[in-house]
């Protein structure tokens, strides 16, 4: 059985290709640091992370990055022995524009990628196609339906011909997500529409060259769950392959929403369905909605599952995992001075607003699960604060945290939903020693609390899930769990917060 998401919690906009008998996938990150998680899979169905595409901030400046901006879809390429990433950075540059697009690319995917090769193409969700004859035509969306394409030259990004409008898509809102395909002689491209929510879905088009002129599918969309009954929601935004043994597979977003409101706070997550050709088009899942659980004869089946794990920080580099938000500033973060233990230092940015506060962040990506920190914080300064927090963005986010309140040590919890923020201060006499607090998800509910001195579960708050999806906080992305620390001055006389590992578990 393969077990749908593939890769759950946050990854939007899965785009994919192949070296030999490797798969690489990547996903769209936004303001987070590094940027474009890229996964690896031999069988099309089990995925672990291989690393970032994005690690540094030259690749990936993010300093004025307001939501939902930042790394939008990105599209992966393996061609003639190399590898190119094609993608939008949405974030603003120091002449207040936005950077826009751009590639990287490396002949050794171990030793990391170039630096970026701008493009001066504009809109968003880049693609990257090469032709038989070598041209390289560069494709995008420019947000209002119109596709857009250009010759590049591979090497300097220099835009070698007009950009043309190729198609406006098949009448839906928000053409975008362009990737072009050749199979046997037939060029595809394939695209998303209707936008990314309820009405989102996957059409084709085929022609006899990469710039059109093209023909709808007659079945168009050949993916889509609007009007459907199924827990899966908003499919679309998807690439494709031939995977191991022939069989073509098609990998692409969706949501699972909740029963009774209908949201989502997970994110965008992966998603994957078999592919056959009829009469020279591909059906996707047979034409019939994709389910969670999906029984194929001679399939590959989920075995990898992606879940429950304790970071003890015993090295001194973050795992795969953790992201940071925006570019962060390193002077906040320290993983050497006490072996096993992460120092996040009370800086003078919180996590109240679009920067970089001392934040390390890993997705929430099951509804069911406990997260738990053990947390040595003797605050200094009045209102230096550190703990955990379920953060979707600046204006929604729960925490649970140590603070130092009119002199005294204090647990607490706040929910902040945008102008809406409610805190409850417990003074607890929580002594000197480590405390471990608790962000516990079930039912669509988060709880915030503690382990009092006898290791019982103490909840100081409770928040519907509901308040944290993207529904009511806007943007593109997920929930977070992270350990955050903040103060009121500046960094350099600022306590630090000692988290003695992360505990991530399934329930
Ligand atoms: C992306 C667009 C989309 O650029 O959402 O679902 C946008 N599709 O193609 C952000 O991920």
């Amino acid at each position: 059985m393969i077990r749908n998401p593939i890769i759950s919690g946050f990854y939007p906009d899965p785009s994919i290709c192949k070296a030999g008998k490797d798969y690489f996938l990547v996903t769209s990150s936004f303001e987070y640091f590094p940027g474009v998680p890229i996964f690896h899979s031999v069988d099309m169905i089990n995925w672990k992370q291989y690393g970032h595409v994005l690690t540094r901030k030259k690749q990936l400046p993010l300093e004025n990055c307001p939501r939902p901006l930042g790394i939008f879809a990105p599209t992966i390429r393996h061609i003639n022995g190399r590898f190119y990433m094609v993608t939008t950075n949405m974030s603003l540059s120091p002449k207040n524009e936005f950077y826009g697009n751009f590639y990287v690319w490396t002949d050794d995917i171990e030793a990391g990628w170039s630096d970026p090769i701008w493009v001066d193409v504009g809109g968003i969700d880049p693609d990257l196609f090469c032709d038989d004859d070598g041209t390289f035509y560069f494709t995008s969306a420019d947000g209002n339906s119109s596709i857009l394409q250009a010759a590049v030259d591979i090497a300097s990004g220099q835009v070698l011909s007009d950009v043309q409008q190729i198609t406006r898509g098949t009448g839906g809102r928000h053409a975008e997500a362009p990737h072009i395909y050749k199979v046997d002689s037939t060029y595809y491209l394939m695209l998303a529409e209707g936008g990314t929510e309820e009405g989102h879905m996957v059409t084709i088009l085929r022609g006899s060259s990469p710039r059109g002129p093209w023909t709808e599918c007659r079945d168009n969309p050949i993916l889509s769950h609007r009007s459907k009954p199924s827990p899966i929601r908003a499919t679309g935004h998807a690439d494709m392959i031939e995977g191991p043994n022939g069989q073509w597979w098609m990998v692409f977003l969706g949501i699972r929403p909740t029963p009774d409101l209908e949201v989502h706070y997970l994110g965008r997550e992966t998603f994957v369905a078999p592919v056959d050709w009829d009469d020279g088009w591909p059906v996707v899942n047979g034409g019939d909605p994709v389910p969670q659980n999906l029984t194929m004869a001679d399939a590959p089946k989920s075995t990898h599952i992606w879940g429950s794990e304790k970071d003890e920080f015993g090295e001194q580099t973050l795992g795969l995992k953790w992201n940071y938000l925006r570019n962060p500033d390193h002077c906040l973060y320290d993983l050497t001075t006490r072996p096993g233990w992460l120092g996040l230092k009370c800086g003078p940015v919180t996590i109240d607003e679009p920067l970089s506060p001392a934040w390390i962040g890993q997705r929430l990506c099951h509804f069911n699960m406990y997260a738990e920190v053990l947390l040595d914080f003797d605050p200094c300064r009045e209102g230096d604060t550190a703990g955990l927090t379920a953060y979707m963005c600046e204006t929604h986010h729960y925490d649970v945290y140590i603070t130092l309140r009119n002199g005294d040590r204090m647990l607490g919890a706040r929910r902040r939903v945008g102008s809406i923020s409610r805190e409850e201060q417990h003074a607890v006499a929580i002594g000197k020693e480590p405390t471990r607090l608790f962000v516990e998800v079930k039912d669509h509910w988060f709880a915030l609390g503690f382990r009092s001195a006898n290791g019982e579960k103490r909840v100081l708050a409770r928040g519907e899930a509901s308040l944290l999806s993207k529904e009511v906080a806007g943007g593109f992305t997920g929930v977070y769990l992270a350990m955050f620390a903040q103060g009121t001055g500046s960094a350099d006389a600022a306590s630090t917060a000692w988290f003695d590992y992360f505990d991530y578990q399934i329930v």
